[in-house]
């Protein structure tokens, strides 16, 4: 079994992996405490073709891949957990609709989210009350004249001050003929539609470099040809595009812990008490082996994922695989990081704690860990 990546996924890593040693990486730590939006970073991102890895190149993405896609994320989040995110939704934005869109839709907004014309994509699914269920959404919109009006509120959205489109999803059924997950559909808003307003950025514990906001949908009027997708249709538009998502916050959790363990291992071995370096204890040496394993054991799982994806395959339940194993893996990884670094590790001085902070998020956006789980275990049992 070979597992190299291919000639454009080589290409599409190198150019990541230099962007981010050369550019991203020494802005990190200033982005992460000055709670810096990117935004010329992102541009660069852009110009690399890294904003739609795997949209088609006619509509000016890369065209290179759910692969390549994984490879270059890994690449990005080892540098910068937040520039990581607001990559990785733009991306998915873009995705869903050069996937769902009408020919219309795909050239307006394809174009712009690719070259960074947009600063970013927004993807705006969940509310406050409506996490890991939402279905129970209570968003609307509905028909008036030849357009829609929205209105509802949006809660935890990436990028949504800086989002040039955002795929919004509202409750276009009547409750009760199409309760739960079957009166929904999609719409495409433009950041600056009139009735939209952009709550105030959360204070997160991490990565704070990327914006997340609250949204709110006051009288919203948005053209018919905002809808994407069938209408009522939009459930499943929403759970095909997670899907994806799931396999791009595997590979960020696994950029970050990479990071992680690059920087245990350097530690390890400059660190010296009881005048030998610590990386010559077998204490340090079982954690480096430990975190060493379980880095590859994700990146193993989000890489099956992104092949089969890649390959027209089913892959719901392995990039829920992917996503709660690599996850909760790159926290213990990032937490024995900051245990080798010792007090270092607890200081900003050092990016343990940044990269600590930066990957506790991973298992709750883009489904829990607990959601991965109800994902898998209907799959084991059906
Ligand atoms: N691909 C395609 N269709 C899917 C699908 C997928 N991965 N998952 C579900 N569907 C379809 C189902 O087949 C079903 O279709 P029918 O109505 O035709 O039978 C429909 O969607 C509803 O699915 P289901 O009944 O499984 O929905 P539930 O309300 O039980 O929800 C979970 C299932 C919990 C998996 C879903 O709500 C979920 O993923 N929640 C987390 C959401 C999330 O990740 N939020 C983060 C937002 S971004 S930060």
């Amino acid at each position: 079994m070979d597992l190299s990546p291919n000639e454009t996924q080589t290409m599409v890593q190198s150019a990541a992996r230099d962007y981010a040693t050369r550019v991203i990486l020494p802005e990190a730590a200033a982005i992460d405490r000055e709670e810096r939006f990117p935004r010329a970073i992102l541009k660069g991102l852009a110009e690399l073709g890294l904003m739609a890895v795997n949209v088609p190149e006619e509509l000016g993405g890369a065209g290179a891949g759910a692969v390549a896609y994984a490879l270059a994320m890994q690449e990005v989040a080892r540098a910068c957990a937040s520039t990581a995110v607001t990559m990785a939704v733009t991306n998915m934005v873009g995705e869903v609709i050069a996937k769902f869109g009408t020919d219309e839709q795909r050239k307006k907004y394809n174009p712009k989210l690719a070259s960074g014309q947009y600063a970013a994509g927004a993807f705006a699914l969940s509310e406050p009350e409506a996490g890991s269920d939402p279905g129970s959404m209570r968003t609307t919109a509905k028909k008036d004249g030849d357009g829609w009006v929205l209105d509802g509120q949006k809660q935890w959205i990436t990028s949504g001050a800086h989002a040039g489109v955002m795929v919004v999803w509202a409750r276009t059924g009547d409750r009760n003929e199409l309760p739960g997950t079957r009166g929904i559909s999609c719409f495409l808003v433009e950041g600056g539609t009139p009735g939209l307003k952009i709550g105030k950025a959360e204070d997160k514990m991490g990565i704070r470099g990327s914006n997340t906001v609250g949204l709110t949908f006051e009288g919203c009027r948005v053209p018919a040809s905002a809808l994407l997708g069938e209408l009522n249709g939009g459930f499943k538009i929403a759970m095909m595009a997670l899907d994806g998502g799931r396999i791009g916050i595997s590979c960020q959790a696994i950029g970050i812990a990479r990071a992680a363990l690059e920087e245990s291992v350097a530690y390890a071995k400059d660190r010296k008490q009881f005048d030998k370096p610590i990386s010559e204890f077998q204490a340090t040496q079982w954690k480096l082996a430990d975190m060493q394993v379980e880095l590859d054991a994700a990146h193993l799982l989000a890489m099956r994922a992104a092949w089969l994806k890649e390959n027209g395959r089913l892959f719901s339940r392995e990039a829920s695989m992917a996503k709660v194993f690599a996850t909760e893996a790159a926290n213990r990884i990032c937490n024995k990081a900051v245990q080798i670094h010792g007090g270092y590790g607890y200081i900003r001085e050092f990016a343990a704690e940044r990269h600590l902070r930066d990957v506790r998020v991973t298992t709750i956006y883009e489904g829990t860990s607990e959601v991965q789980r109800i994902v898998i275990a209907r799959s084991v049992l059906s």
